[in-house]
């Protein structure tokens, strides 16, 4: 279990030392289980909307990567939050693909539509003041019986603020949605504000995980994500949608971790961008990843990158499921 680093359970926006005074224990023995409520709330939207960036402020840890680039997230990553008798679990989603058909962008999109099944509430996020095509399109996937949020998000970004009030007018018709909150995923009082909208619609029910815990994804598969942001964020923009991670090892010696991953790719000068000048890019990435790896866990990471290359693999199905795309 990825635990939550301390001081970290508190209501959001609570300063540190009153986050340690009440402890996730402390918090369980508090909230009687009659009064406690528990459910799920699927992020979805086009790709690059800012989905992993909310996802992270609202669990108060990185555990999604984020990129400028788009097809960042590739999983359906599950994150906790406990506040007060309120239990989150927040689901982000790969960026619906509308552009390319091949065996990963298909393995996206299956994942996309099985994390918007069964949820309590849907955020359907978009960028204040766009609607194209892409987000019409994820919008049409939505189930009819979910409440949906229409999150604008980057409201920073928008600079007539006055142009946002027809723009809300011509998003209600498109969608019965439930609230419209124009927000952004950077602003904390935004975040906290976006709790209280959320909390009404969970159903009321004993909470499904310890409120420590962080995630239920695996500590191997945060070691290949961060490996994967990083050659997101340090390379050129042709590599990141034919490139992934796998985990070769993973081993715990005492407090240290060690880790060995390679770095898959389409071509063979593709390889070549990955490794950079004397090996510079690739040292890069495995010392941003390490660092990040070394927060997240706060222990000592040892890091070994090596890169393949394996030809035609987002394209080829099995290979797709091989790599652990579903
Ligand atoms: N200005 C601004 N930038 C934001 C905001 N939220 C996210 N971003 C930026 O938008 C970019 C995309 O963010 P992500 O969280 O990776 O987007 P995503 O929707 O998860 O993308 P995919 O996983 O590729 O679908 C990053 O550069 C973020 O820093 C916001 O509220 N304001
Ligand atoms: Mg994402």
């Amino acid at each position: 279990m990825l635990a939550r680093a301390l001081g970290k359970d508190a209501a959001p926006g609570t300063p540190a030392d009153e986050a340690d005074a009440v402890g996730a224990e402390d918090l369980a023995a508090a909230v009687d289980p009659a009064q406690q409520r528990c459910g799920f709330v699927a992020i979805v939207g086009k790709p690059n909307v800012g989905k992993s960036t909310l996802l992270n402020a609202l669990v108060g840890q990185k555990i999604s990567i984020t990129s400028r680039k788009a097809q960042t997230t590739r999983h359906r990553i599950t994150g906790y939050r406990t506040v007060g008798a309120n239990q989150f679990v927040f689901v982000d989603t790969p960026g619906f693909q509308t552009r390319h058909g091949n065996a990963l962008n298909r393995a996206l999109n299956k994942t996309v539509l099985g994390a918007v099944e069964d949820v309590d509430l849907i955020l359907f996020v978009v960028e204040a003041g766009n609607f194209n095509l892409a987000d019409a399109k994820v919008l049409d996937l939505l189930p009819s019986n979910i409440p949906v949020v229409l999150l604008a998000n980057k409201f920073d970004l928008v600079h007539r603020r006055g142009d946002l009030a027809p723009w809300l007018r011509s998003m209600q018709e498109r969608h019965p949605f439930a609230e419209f909150v124009p927000m952004s995923a950077k602003n904390t009082r935004d975040i906290q504000r976006l709790f209280s909208i959320c909390e009404k619609y969970l159903p009321q029910q004993p909470w499904m995980h310890d409120p420590e815990e962080l995630t239920d994804r695996s500590e191997r598969f945060m070691a290949s994500e961060m490996v994967r942001e990083k050659l997101f964020r340090l390379t050129g923009d042709e590599l990141p949608y034919t490139s992934t991670v796998i985990i070769d090892k993973f081993e715990q010696e005492g407090q240290l971790k060690r880790i060995a991953a390679t770095i898959v790719v389409e071509r063979e000068g593709h390889k070549g961008m990955v490794i950079g000048d004397k090996g510079e890019k690739l040292k890069r990435i495995g010392t941003e990843a390490r660092q990040e790896l070394e927060k997240l866990w706060n222990c000592k990471v040892f890091l070994e990158l090596w890169v393949k290359v394996r030809s035609g693999w987002a394209d080829d199905d099995a290979r797709v499921r091989s790599f652990g795309y579903e």
